[in-house]
């Protein structure tokens, strides 16, 4: 039988994509969407949803009771650059709606929790290249911390408690349908909003800035993929390592250079410099791909071909306002 679902944060970037896939997979009515604030048409008519403030505990719990839920996806983060701004919110967010999640699946009224991590858990002193599954994490971001300190909790409910919980550490995200919000990694998306719109961008990091990153429509597949393995398939329960491409300003640029020739780009590095310079460079993924058979599809040209694809019908309906 399908799960009953709900996704919190179902409003953000993958938030919004997550919710509409899932609902494909296993029928509108089996996946509740809740966020603070409504969504776009096309996630509002989708189906169920519920205005949810998930760091209220007693507001949680009635969403999950009234449904009959049985996994939760916990999508509502604060990502790196505005969790620099306001420090104890982001923490304050980040950690009370996985304890409250957690907490719910260990009083056994839900059976299941996603929670996204992130590249943030790694630092300056980690190896930058290929970075392993396990090695040095001393993150130096408020974010970082709060997605390290959740690994943690994560695999002790586990062990503790029997918590299924699964996670995965995204790399940065790049899609067209929703605009990111308050990420590192934002670039990789405003770039293309900008040649299409402007055909310039000034970026706010380092031509050479290597970062790990991704194409939506994996980062889907991967968390319906590990949601779905086996229990005996995860074998990580803090989180695993996820990889795709790793990319710089100047190589997407040349990428897209190559779709829109009058492109133009300079760099004006601002406080997210020092941000990536803290994280890794590119990312090993073998105990994903050995446990859950995991394999990336998109590479640089067919995410530059889908991003310029699905943004130029949007950028010309801004032009007609
Ligand atoms: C960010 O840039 O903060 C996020 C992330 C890498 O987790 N996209």
């Amino acid at each position: 039988m399908s799960p009953k679902i709900l996704i919190i944060g179902a409003c953000g970037q993958i938030g919004s994509e997550l919710t509409l896939n899932l609902r494909e997979k296993y029928g509108e009515n089996q996946v509740i969407a809740s966020d603070i604030r409504e969504g776009d048409e096309t996630l509002m008519a989708s189906g169920p949803f519920e205005i949810l403030d998930a760091t209220n505990t007693s507001a949680l719990e009635d969403v999950i009771l009234h449904y009959d839920i049985d996994q939760v996806y916990l999508m509502a983060a604060m990502l790196s650059a505005t969790a620099e701004k306001f420090p104890m919110k982001g923490w304050q967010l980040n950690m009370n709606t996985l304890f409250n999640v957690l907490n719910l699946a260990k009083d056994q009224k839900i059976k299941q929790i996603f929670w996204p991590s992130s590249i943030a858990v790694f630092g300056p002193s980690t190896p930058k290249e290929n970075t392993p599954q396990q090695t040095i994490m001393e993150p130096s971001t408020v974010y970082g911390i709060s997605k390290q300190t959740g690994e943690r909790w994560c695999e002790y409910y586990h062990k503790r408690y029997g918590v299924d919980v699964r996670s995965i550490r995204y790399p940065g995200l790049i899609s067209y349908k929703t605009q990111p919000g308050g990420g590192t990694t934002d670039y990789a998306i405003e770039i293309f909003h900008e040649a299409l719109k402007h055909k310039k961008y000034t970026c706010f990091l380092k031509e050479n800035t290597a970062l790990p990153m991704m194409y939506m429509d994996d980062a889907i597949k991967a968390t319906i993929q590990i949601m779905s393995a086996p229990i005996e398939q995860i074998k990580i329960r803090s989180s695993y390592n996820l990889s795709a491409i790793s990319l710089t300003p100047k190589k997407l640029s040349e990428a897209i250079k190559k779709h829109l020739p009058e492109f133009e780009i300079d760099y004006k590095p601002d406080f997210r410099q020092a941000i990536a310079d803290s994280w890794p460079a590119s990312i090993d993924d073998s105990p994903a791909k050995q446990d859950w058979n995991w394999k990336h599809q998109f590479d640089l040209e067919q995410i530059t071909e889908k991003m310029i694809e699905g943004l130029t019908p949007k950028v010309s309906i801004d032009y007609d306002y």
